[in-house]
């Protein structure tokens, strides 16, 4: 992790312009189209900037000006000159890394905490991990003349918009491929600020397109002809929808979907650390993470003593202001989200589980839920089963390993799982038999840009992060 400047946190430091338009081809530019959307703070519903929403025909300029790029420049340029370029991202992306975290936290609603000490370390490593790939690609183990795909079309979510768009960008790029992405429609501004930085470390034109707008600008980057790789991080739902629309058309595709991981504490564990990691597993980033330890196994013997535990921890955290330091769970990032989770809540207490939240004062503005835990829940109710996205844990119990895994595997998801137990071999047997593409051993929420990650089942297919997530952007 890389050290901060102690200083307050304050929203300051940030220059928000009152409207955006697009970046394409290096250039800022406005949109053919009338429409804009505000972009708003989560934690006081004030209006940050008013951003336009790409049409078809911007798609089609953005795609135009990164296949240029992709032919003239940025193609035929060889990996070590590629990777000076990656390696100066990441070093702006340090030097202006109190700017990202301010702007990300009050665009998305992340506890400060996190978005400076998690997310935009995270982004800086990756560029700088993808930088080191760019002139050793013939070793990545995919063949000896790996060649990049061309303009890849890059659709994120509003979760971790700054991680996500580096976990597409950084690789794209080190393997001699263009983009052209599509932030959030809730959370376009790091991506904005990320245009900025390009330009600052003066990317050639048209290697990055930023285009902002929803899910029609997004359907038409990933359906555009000109696009060769389409790779997306959303819901299921949305997910689905793309891969029809990419069938038959030879784009290469990765889906990065929906998660219901369960997170599995046996009698053994050492249930101090377990705690820490269950709520750091449903807790972090007020739980709008696609690998979420949203259900909560723990062994019948243990698990009056496990609650009693989590119920005193949880009533420690603090529910507020995003940018003040102290924060452990901010704001929910959008009042459609908000809806979704109260909903799926209020489904538990009908279906018949006991719900519990510490006393918690929730401000009067903004989005807020309260931490919530739901017990005597069963794996047919709705909060057993479908992604809640939000501080909401569901708690099953289980009496042996192999029940364990049955009631792990029930969901059409297979993101991630944790284990706490103090025995390795049991550690093994677990990994071995949860359907889930990562598995946490007596941690949760652990990345590295070094590891990849990526789904089995209605999570999605194809990795992203490490070595294998090279794969996805080279033939
Ligand atoms: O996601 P969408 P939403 C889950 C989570 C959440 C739910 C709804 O459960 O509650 O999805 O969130 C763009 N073609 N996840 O509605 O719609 C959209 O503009 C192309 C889990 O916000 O999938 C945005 O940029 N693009 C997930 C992105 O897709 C389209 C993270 C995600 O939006 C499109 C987010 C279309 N037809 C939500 N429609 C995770 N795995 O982390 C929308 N988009």
């Amino acid at each position: 992790m890389f050290e901060y400047a102690p200083a307050p946190e304050s929203r300051d430091i940030v220059d928000i312009r009152a409207t955006y338009g697009l970046f394409i081809g290096g250039e800022w530019v406005d949109s053919t189209g009338e429409d804009h959307h505000k972009s708003i703070n989560p934690a006081t519903e004030e209006v940050l900037a008013e951003v336009a929403f790409a049409t078809a025909e911007d798609v089609d300029r953005a795609v135009t000006a990164a296949r240029q790029a992709y032919d003239k420049v940025w193609g035929p340029m060889p990996g070590r000159e590629r990777a000076k370029y990656l390696f100066r991202i990441a070093r702006l992306i340090q030097e202006r890394s109190r700017e990202l975290a301010v702007l990300e936290s009050i665009d998305n609603g992340k506890p400060i905490r996190e978005s400076r000490d998690v997310d935009v370390p995270l982004v800086a490593a990756h560029f700088f991990y993808y930088a080191g790939w760019a002139d050793k690609l013939e070793h990545a183990g995919f063949g000896p003349a790996p060649r990049p795909l061309g303009v890849a079309g890059q659709v994120i979510p509003w979760n971790f918009p700054l991680l996500m768009l580096a976990w597409k960008i950084a690789p794209a790029l080190a393997c001699g491929n263009t983009v052209v992405l599509k932030p959030a429609e809730t959370t376009p501004l790091t991506a904005l600020l990320f245009a900025e930085i390009c330009r600052q470390a003066d990317l050639p034109p048209g290697v990055v397109n930023i285009i902002t707008g929803a899910g029609g600008t997004g359907r038409a980057l990933v359906e555009h002809q000109g696009v060769d790789k389409v790779a997306f991080t959303g819901s299921t739902d949305v997910g689905r929808q793309i891969a029809r629309s990419v069938a038959g058309t030879g784009k290469k595709l990765t889906l990065e979907l929906g998660g219901k991981a369960a997170n599995v504490v046996f009698d053994d564990a050492p249930l101090d650390q377990a705690v820490e990691g269950i709520v750091n597993g449903i807790f972090f980033n007020q739980g709008h993470v696609c690998c979420a330890g949203s259900r909560l196994l723990v062994q019948e013997s243990i698990a009056e003593e496990l609650l009693d535990r989590l119920k005193t921890r949880m009533a420690t955290l603090r529910v507020g202001d995003p940018l003040d330091k102290n924060t452990d769970i901010g704001a929910i990032n959008s009042a459609a989200q908000l809806d979704k989770i109260r909903e799926l809540s209020q489904a538990g207490e009908d279906e018949g589980a006991t719900r519990w939240s510490p006393p918690c004062e929730l401000p009067e503005r903004g989005f807020w839920f309260a931490p919530t835990v739901f017990t005597g829940v069963a794996a047919s109710h709705r909060i057993a089963r479908e992604e809640i996205f939000g501080p909401v844990l569901s708690v099953l119990t289980f009496r042996t390993p192999a029940e364990a895994i049955e009631k792990a595997n029930n969901t059409p998801y297979g993101l991630s799982a944790g284990v706490w137990t103090e025995k390795g071999s049991r550690i093994l047997w677990m990994a071995e038999r949860l359907r889930a593409g990562v598995v946490w051993a007596n941690t949760f929420n652990k990345f590295d840009p070094a590891s990849p990650f990526g789904g089995y089942k209605e999570s999605g297919f194809g990795r992203e992060g490490g070595r294998h997530g090279l794969g996805a952007y080279l033939k």
